[in-house]
């Protein structure tokens, strides 16, 4: 893809069925009624398995909007899905506006955190370009309410010193709730434009934290370099939690199983 400098690439990175898409959806607003880009589904299973990108205008700005595959997506291997990923930061050769980290706000766990220090495998100073959304927040008009919210995810009392650690360190905590109903996904959007527009005017580039030097073709080895590690990585935690699984199993009765 070649270069425009003036666009914003704003990616969307979550967990599978966060709301990834959705807020897509949202940002983008196509026709003003909120029209579907990029495919979302109620479903059991992980819709997205493919990047894809669509852009908007916003006071004589264009964002370029790429959605990814969900962390944990069923359709995929951790090791094909850490290759999409690549394939996604290769579809912004101007560097990164903001990463949207989603979750659905029902609790930020073990997944996020994963998904987050997969991120900074990546480059160690990505978190200043990360927004994180907490998607299906309902009470996301209430100020109050979301600031209370930020400040217990950032205080070691009430959660692990590595979510504490990663709500201090991100740009931001954005709540929106993107359901059916017009009128939130405006009001949701207006919240993320006004932060793009206020907070997030300067693009990144991945940086290759040894060398300090900028993702340029001559680093293009040693990114593919790291991506292979960070597969393998990921290929044995695969593995391992398999293993674990299957140790359950066995040690579990046997009894009928039943979905309700
Ligand atoms: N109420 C409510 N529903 C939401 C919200 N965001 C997403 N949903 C719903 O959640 C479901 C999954 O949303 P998607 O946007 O497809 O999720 P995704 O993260 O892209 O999922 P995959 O592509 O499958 O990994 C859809 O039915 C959405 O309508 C939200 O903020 N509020
Ligand atoms: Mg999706």
């Amino acid at each position: 893809m070649s270069k425009d400098n003036n666009i914003k690439n704003i990616f969307l990175i979550g967990t599978t069925g966060s709301g990834v898409s959705t807020l897509g959806n949202v940002l983008v607003n196509k026709d003003g009624n909120f029209e579907e880009v990029f495919k979302t589904e109620r479903g059991l299973t992980s819709i997205t398995n493919e990047i894809e990108t669509a852009e908007f205008e916003k006071n004589g700005i264009r964002y370029r909007v790429i959605d990814t595959p969900g962390y944990l997506n069923a359709n995929l291997t951790l090791q094909q899905w850490a290759k999409k990923m690549s394939e996604a930061f290769q579809a912004a050769p101007e560097g990164i506006n903001q990463i949207l980290f989603v979750f659905k706000s029902v609790r930020f766990s073990k997944e996020q955190v994963e998904l987050y220090n997969f991120l900074k495998l990546i480059d160690k100073n990505i978190n200043q370009y990360i927004t994180v959304v907490a998607t299906k927040f309902e009470s996301f008009k209430n100020r109050k309410k979301c600031q209370e919210n930020y400040e217990d995810l950032k205080d070691e009392t009430k959660v692990n010193s590595e979510i504490a650690s990663i709500f201090r360190e991100v740009h931001g905590l954005i709540m929106v709730d993107n359901s059916s109903e017009k009128k939130s996904k405006e009001k949701s959007r207006e919240k993320l434009i006004n932060h793009l527009v206020a907070n997030c005017q300067d693009n990144f580039q991945l940086i290759n934290v040894q060398g300090g030097k900028k993702l340029a073709d001559k680093n293009k080895s040693k990114v593919i370099l790291i991506f292979f590690i960070m597969a393998f990585i990921l290929g044995l935690l695969g593995i391992f939690s398999v293993r674990q699984r299957e140790k359950a199993k066995k040690s579990r009765p046997l009894s009928k199983q039943v979905v309700r």
